[in-house]
């Protein structure tokens, strides 16, 4: 069981394509040393390789599961670029170290980054925003695409608890929805019993408002949902648009041994949410407060919440570019499931349901399923390319399956295995795959990239702790064919491919957009300035020194230093690390950052420039000279 599982439909599939000599695979399940191996690692070279000096074509975002980040490469190459820290503090960026940063940490050291989601017009891309969900302490956050920074943490988001469900964009960014893992007594800070857990705890969708200016998340509306945990969702376009859907791997509401007691039933739900209905239902006051939001209680407000029947423990819930179509993942079953919004939209019409758990409507699986596509073990994740083709991650079997979406034949609606292209495997055990756009209304279908869990010594040896793996596929041809493995810290779930020219980054703060108040721009305007125990620095950084260089205090003071980096040169970074007091901020051209801190033993302290910036980087010192109280 150790490396992939193969059905016999796999194993034909691969023998002909190795027979074939078509399907690159110079990972293969080894070395790559195979016969026809060596071929096809050669026009896998040249399909990834970016020679020195030039540049991707797109972005890849990845996250970074519990290391709280966002890791960026560049693909082809897949070339590590940056990693944007956001629920973490990083000394290299001095992220977290600053004022700013670190209230936005809110004095949490970690987060769980699992889905990050572009910020969308049109159904498309725009290339502002990124979003990312903090699964652990319930939170949100945006990076801005501009510079490529964390600028607001919203959470832990009020009347709900474990923020896997999102981060789910709506067509033109109006909501980032979210939806709750994790189900617990309401209103928070409430004690249940657990044995009380069906009766006592809930969960929760959330629409986290997004202003369409500045990117400001603030929390809009919530629907109250029974205690099901809520996994993995998407947000509709086309004929779905104005929708959202969810799936819940635990409608059993087991609240122990959950291996065992959340996998009992044969269907799961799925919540289908008209999102648009919420929004309406809050304007007409529908919904009651609840710390600070208005919660609607789907019982009483008729349109915003359906149930959906999805086979075994299902996780991944994906739309396709054509809003038409949606298939879900079911862990425990070999088979995609494949929906029709067109059917939902007149089950919902014609009232054809199956029943109604808790004042909501049960769908009716019959009549909104369009087909059970055999695609293997473990199906997590779908993805799109645009071209009517599916791709889905088997985690149990280690590979990707390629399969047509409906439109079927007669022939394969008779049989569904016979809509079943194409299989690669991958290494190992893949939980995400993303096709670049799969989200939107145009992928661009050219590259998929599998989020591997486990690498299990496919690279140099680490030690019992593996780096994780994630391989380049190349999706142009009707086989896919595995281009390129990479390797990254823990732990890539979901992913986002963005075509490098929808952005520009700036690459200096302009001068003149600099409004923060303590900031100054020439030696002569610097100062240090003592009002009580606070002692407040107004200093300058520029190639090669500091100014001031001397900072007196006493202990039992509080300094404040704001430093400004006047260059406006690309890439000319300063930084400012204080020895022996945990400080390290860091200061992009043309940014003022301001820190904070409270003189505790008396000395003479070192103060320098930790980022290499010019041949007299070494001389950019100073000292904090504290006198004994
Ligand atoms: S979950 Cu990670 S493999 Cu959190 Cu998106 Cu499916
Ligand atoms: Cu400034 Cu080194």
């Amino acid at each position: 069981m150790k490396r992939s599982l193969h059905t016999p439909l796999a194993l034909s599939l691969l023998s002909l394509t190795v027979l074939l000599g078509g399907c690159g695979r110079p990972g293969g399940d080894g070395a790559g040393n195979g016969k026809s191996g060596k071929a096809d690692a050669n026009s896998a070279a040249v399909k990834t390789y970016v020679a020195p000096g030039q540049k991707d074509e797109f972005y890849l975002f990845y996250s970074g599961g519990h290391s709280g980040q966002i890791f960026v490469a560049g693909i082809p190459s897949m070339r590590h670029l940056i990693t944007i820290p956001v629920f973490t503090p990083s000394p290299g960026t001095g992220y977290g170290f600053d004022e700013e940063t670190k209230k936005m940490l809110g004095g949490y050291t970690w987060g769980d980054v699992h889905h990050p989601g572009l910020s969308q017009t049109d159904g498309k891309y725009d290339g502002r925003w990124l979003f990312v969900n903090d699964n652990a302490n319930n939170r949100i956050a945006r990076v801005d695409l501009r510079d490529f920074k964390t600028k607001q943490i919203l959470g832990p988001i009020p009347n709900s608890s474990g923020n896997h469900g999102s981060s789910f964009v709506t067509e033109n960014t109006e909501n980032v929805l979210v939806a709750t893992r994790f189900s617990v007594p309401l209103p928070k800070g409430r004690y249940a019993e657990l044995n009380d857990y069906e009766k006592e705890f809930n969960g929760m969708v959330s629409g986290i408002k997004v202003d369409p200016q500045s990117g400001e998340m603030s929390v809009g509306w919530q629907i109250l949902t029974p205690p099901f945990d809520w996994d993995l969702g998407s947000t509709g376009k086309g004929p779905s648009s104005g929708w959202a859907f969810w799936t819940s791997y635990n409608t059993e509401m087991a609240h122990d041994q959950l291996e065992v007691n959340a996998s009992q039933r044969e269907r799961d739900y799925a919540a289908v949410v008209n999102w648009k209905a919420a929004e309406a239902a809050v304007r007409e006051g529908k919904g009651t407060d609840m710390d600070g939001v208005p919660v609607i209680d789907p019982a009483k407000v008729p349109g915003v919440l359906y149930f959906l029947p999805v086979p075994k423990s299902p996780h991944g819930i994906d739309v396709d570019p054509s809003g038409r179509w949606i298939a879900a993942g079911g862990k425990l079953q070999p088979t995609a499931s494949v929906f029709d919004f067109e059917k939902i939209r007149v089950a919902i019409e014609k009232r054809d349901f199956e029943g109604e758990f808790r004042g909501v409507p049960i769908l009716r699986f019959e009549s909104v399923l369009e087909g059970e596509v055999p695609v293997g073990l473990g199906p997590l994740h779908t993805q799109y390319d645009g071209k009517g083709n599916a791709y889905t991650s088997l985690f149990i079997e280690s590979v990707v399956t390629k399969w047509k979406l409906p439109p079927w034949t007669d022939e394969q609606k008779k049989d569904l295995s016979k809509a079943v292209i194409d299989k690669i495997p991958v290494h190992f055990n893949i939980g995400h795959l993303v096709i670049g756009g799969s989200d939107t209304k145009e992928p661009y279908g050219r590259y998929l990239v599998a989020g591997n869990k486990l690498s299990k010594g496919r690279h140099l040896s680490t030690g019992p702790s593996q780096p994780e793996s994630s391989q380049l596929i190349d999706i142009t041809g009707e086989k896919m064919a595995m281009l390129y493995e990479t390797f990254t810290d823990p732990e890539p779930h979901f992913m986002q491919i963005l075509k490098a020219d929808v952005i520009k980054p700036i690459e200096v703060y302009p001068k003149a957009e600099n409004k923060n108040p303590n900031a100054v721009w020439d030696a002569k305007d610097t100062s240090v300035t003592r009002s009580g125990n606070t002692v407040e620095v107004k200093a300058l950084a520029i190639r090669s020194h500091f100014a001031p260089e001397r900072i007196d205090a006493q202990v039992g003071d509080e300094v404040v230093v704001h430093l400004t980096n006047v260059e406006q040169t690309p890439d000319m970074i300063h930084g400012w690390g204080l020895a022996e007091h945990d400080i390290n901020i860091i200061v992009d051209p043309g940014e003022t950052k301001t820190v904070r801190f409270k003189v505790t033993k008396p000395g003479v302290f070192p103060f320098y420039c930790t980022n290499f910036c010019s041949a007299l980087h070494q001389e950019m010192q100073g000292y904090l000279a504290v006198k004994p109280a």
